[in-house]
């Protein structure tokens, strides 16, 4: 559906009870990813980084961000004069610091001891990843939170090696808030580079950049393939958090919900870009009850700075009328959507039939923006329909687990011969008698 810049800004509707299972799919399919023309044109960029170092780094900053620099990096300490901040946005930061935080540190795991036999015991430890980069993603919004919530849980992780990455503004410098953060979190440096030249800078290290183990946080289209790249060349020994895609909502309202609340969630995502995905599923409403949500939805949007934006995201839209609240709960299950808002009655009392979702906000006072920014939870999450098998960024993001094992001559008496007889079955003589022959010494044979 085209849409114009003027007109009622209004999301499409299917009745579900009246659709074929061809047009529910059709509404709930996310747009297809060309992944291999973008892979085409990231290639000689990441390429050129990686042979090139800070010379490609500069030229690359130069071409696409229209500013050259001097050096591609901001070394801690960062100056102070480059992180002044009106009051309000400090303090604003520091409670959204604090809460991300509370809720990070809550997430570190005691080290496991399992005795798994009488003198066998397992156990599993978790260690931070050393270097980390994270990339905070500039364009049509900048946003500063992302620093934050990547950083603050690598800082809780205990990472060693903090490196931020984003792209600088025409006039070189950086937005003072990403710095403050940087600076909060004990960030060692700032590539000041965006795209996949700043993900291929941190996954190979150049002369000024240091190499990180793993890189992570959203990005546009190619943002995303580099950091798919890098993860699948096996030189550069780098990882990444999650595949990302486009930001995306599902609602579940009812005809209890305000309606200029449900509005205005369906906005706040839609203001995020074109190509956001907002669905909302209005359970058991008459076309009265719709009606009141669709009349907030676009009284608030003509008011936004962001109109035209949103006008654009909200014409790809959908509304689904479904009769249950098991419906839809089950077609959201079936989306699996990056946030799930619920705005029904009772809307605690359904989080249990939530299978795959980002993250969820839970009743009429819990807006996303919560969780964007100050609730606690991170706002790095599966996008896609990636939910159905991965979590948002969380502690162990960014820490490995290493498992260890002490078996004493006592254990060594329970698993010995198990050991011994599937060293036989698989025909691997050194590891059976890497058994036996302890076995022997102790008597045990
Ligand atoms: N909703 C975005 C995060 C964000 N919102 C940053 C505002 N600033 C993706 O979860
Ligand atoms: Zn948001």
């Amino acid at each position: 559906k085209e849409s114009s810049s003027e007109g009622r800004i209004e999301l499409c509707k299917i009745d579900v009870s009246k659709a074929t299972p061809h047009e529910i799919e059709d509404a709930l399919r996310r747009p297809i990813q060309k992944t291999e023309q973008i892979m085409e044109l990231v290639k000689p960029i990441v390429d050129n980084v990686r042979q090139n170092g800070d010379k490609a780094l500069l030229e690359l900053t130069a071409k696409f961000d229209g500013v050259t620099l001097k050096t591609p990096v901001l070394e801690a300490p960062f100056p102070e004069e480059l992180m002044q901040l009106p009051d309000n946005v400090k303090r604003a930061i520091d409670l959204s610091i604090d809460n991300v935080k509370k809720f990070h540190e809550a997430q570190l795991t005691e080290t496991l001891h399992v005795e798994t036999c009488p003198g066998v015991v397992c156990s599993r430890f978790a260690r931070p990843i050393e270097k980390v980069g994270l990339y905070i993603p500039g364009g049509t919004a900048i946003l500063p939170s992302t620093s934050l919530m990547l950083g603050v849980p690598a800082n809780v992780a205990g990472c060693k090696e903090i490196v931020f990455a984003s792209p600088p503004k025409k006039d070189g410098t950086l937005t003072p808030e990403v710095i403050y953060v940087a600076h909060k979190v004990g960030a060692k440096c700032i590539v000041l580079a965006g795209g996949a030249q700043a993900v291929a800078a941190m996954a190979y290290g150049t002369e000024t950049v240091p190499k990180c183990d793993k890189i992570f946080g959203p990005g546009n289209q190619f943002v995303t393939a580099a950091k798919m790249m890098v993860q699948n060349d096996t030189s550069a020994l780098c990882s990444i958090d999650m595949p990302a895609g486009p930001s995306e909502v599902l609602v579940i309202a009812d005809k209890y919900a305000d309606p200029d609340f449900v509005a205005s969630d369906l906005l706040s995502q839609a203001e995020h870009g074109i190509d956001s995905q907002v669905i909302l599923l209005a359970v058991d409403m008459t076309d009265k009850e719709l009606a009141r949500i669709e009349d907030a939805v676009h009284n608030q949007a003509v008011q936004l700075p962001r109109v035209e934006i949103v006008r654009k995201c909200i014409a790809h839209s959908t509304t689904l009328s479904v009769a249950t609240y098991e419906q839809a709960l089950e077609m959201s299950n079936q989306y699996a959507p990056e946030h799930l808002i619920l705005q029904i009655e009772n809307a605690s009392s359904y989080v249990d039939q939530v299978q795959h979702a980002g993250s969820v906000f839970v009743g009429a006072y819990s807006p996303e923006s919560c969780g964007d920014y100050s609730s606690g939870t991170n706002h790095t999450l599966p996008t896609y329909g990636y939910a159905r098998q991965y979590s948002g960024v969380n502690t162990a993001t960014f820490q490995k687990f290493i498992t260890s094992q002490d078996v004493t001559p006592e254990g060594l008496k329970h698993i010995g011969q198990a050991v011994m007889d599937l060293a036989a079955v698989e025909g691997l003589d050194a590891h059976r008698n890497a058994v036996k022959v302890r076995m022997e010494k102790l008597g045990l044979i």
